[in-house]
């Protein structure tokens, strides 16, 4: 599937320090060690609705990673998925009396609309379920061999507990993981499943609904194994980071991790797994289903600078839960406006500290507001807010301009 199209991002003559992510499965700070390129997989949206600013947070952090390990001097290698077959998508296709290929092909569309607009940097490969049902039926034949799969009334089923790691990458115990599970896609209370846990690979064909040929029947992949295949597929194992806000740790980046360690004899899925906060609105997270939505395409519609958007987002950190509010909006607004006097100036404070400060601030979990807060300061001192800076530099300007850019995606 292609992907959009990716900002250019201008090199910064100094290098970054190694890059820290908080990693969910052991819950501390990792640093990170790409051998050769850094390998990212990073879930994508259920194309369904348009892009909300949860979905543009989660993605915002992620690209907050792939700007740093570039400014540490790592090549990257991103893959991201569209879940372009699942019930959510065949459900509100239904529901809007719109055919399902269709509604995705649109909702995709305008995501990338979105991405773009926030100079998120693209995946370098971008992967429909749709497309990758081969590999998947390829992944559920090799866990077959493994004889971890089982029929019911022909959906097949994943044992979970066949990974001995399996609860590893949330930690959570059995009563939490049964509790959470029927709220977040899965059927415990299935008659025939040996497990509650144990998730569906592969689901028989259903009236009305799509499906495809398989060594089983006609049917269609369950959510899990689309990520598992198309990650290993594009990655392989032990990569870097398993990305994607903090509802999919339990189940789906379990279930992805222990469906992939069956099938690879026990490599490890991922070296870490990062998760964004939620976002929330009007007291909810904002989610499709309950539709308590901000729209990144409804706010650019209204004339509102991307770069603003993406300025509110950043004024968070990526794993904190938060609100939004339009209030934060209209500060991001202002602030732009100031950011950009500031950097119209030419000369101003010295660049090379705040450069080295919001460099290590990003290198350290991500830490985007204390970058913002160093940036501010550069911008207080060269407007003369807080004192004439007492050493001018010509070129800071130009300098702290191309840092925005290059580290936090804001082109001012
Ligand atoms: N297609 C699956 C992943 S394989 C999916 O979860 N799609 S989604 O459209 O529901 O979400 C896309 C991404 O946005 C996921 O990484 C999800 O964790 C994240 N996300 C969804 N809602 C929020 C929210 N309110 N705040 C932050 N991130 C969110
Ligand atoms: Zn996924």
């Amino acid at each position: 599937m292609r992907a959009w199209s990716s900002p250019v991002v201008p090199p910064l003559s100094v290098r970054g320090p190694v890059v820290r992510v908080h990693d969910t499965a052991t819950g501390q700070l990792a640093a990170t060690d790409p051998q050769g390129a850094a390998r990212m997989y990073v879930c994508g949206i259920t194309p369904y609705d348009a892009t909300h600013m949860g979905h543009a947070a989660t993605y915002v952090g992620f690209d907050l990673l792939n700007r740093a390990w570039r400014n540490a001097g790592h090549e990257v290698t991103y893959v991201q998925n569209v879940t372009d077959v699942d019930d959510p998508l065949l459900e509100r296709a239904a529901k809007v009396h719109v055919d399902w290929v269709e509604l995705a092909e649109r909702e995709t569309e305008l995501f990338r609309t979105d991405m773009e607009a926030l100079r998120i940097l693209a995946p370098d490969q971008y992967v429909g379920a749709v497309e990758s049902i081969p590999l998947v039926i390829a992944l559920i034949e090799r866990l077959q061999e493994a004889g971890v799969v089982y029929e019911v009334e022909g959906d097949l089923y994943f044992s979970v507990t066949a990974d001995p790691a399996f609860g590893q990458v949330s930690g959570w115990d059995r009563e939490t993981m049964l509790k959470i599970f029927p709220e977040r896609g899965g059927d415990p209370d299935r008659a025939g499943k040996r497990d509650p846990l144990d998730c569906v690979l592969w689901l028989a064909e259903r009236p009305g609904e799509p499906s495809w040929d398989s060594p089983w029947g006609k049917g269609r992949p369950g959510w899990h194994i689309e990520c598992t295949a198309i990650a290993l597929e594009h990655l392989g194992t032990s990569f870097d980071v398993q990305g994607g806000g903090s509802d999919l740790v339990f189940p789906h980046h379990e279930m992805c991790a222990a469906e992939a360690q069956v099938a690879e004899a026990g490599t490890r899925f991922a070296q870490a797994y990062v998760h964004a906060g939620m976002v929330a609105y009007d007291g909810e997270k904002m989610s499709k289903s309950r539709g308590n939505l901000v729209f990144v395409s409804a706010l650019r519609m209204s004339d509102v600078d991307p770069m603003a958007i993406r300025l509110v987002l950043l004024a968070h950190h990526y794993r904190s839960d938060w609100e939004w509010t339009d209030d934060q909006l209209w500060d991001a607004v202002d602030r732009v406006a100031q950011w950009r006097k500031a950097l119209a100036l030419g000369a101003g404070a010295p660049a090379a500290p705040v450069v080295e400060n919001v460099l290590a601030a990003l290198a350290d979990d991500l830490d985007a507001p204390r970058a913002l807060a160093h940036v501010q300061d550069w911008v207080d001192a060269t407007l003369g807010t807080t004192g004439l800076a007492d050493t001018s530099d010509d070129e800071a300007g130009a300098t702290v301009m191309q840092l925005l850019d290059a580290a936090l995606g804001l082109r001012l």
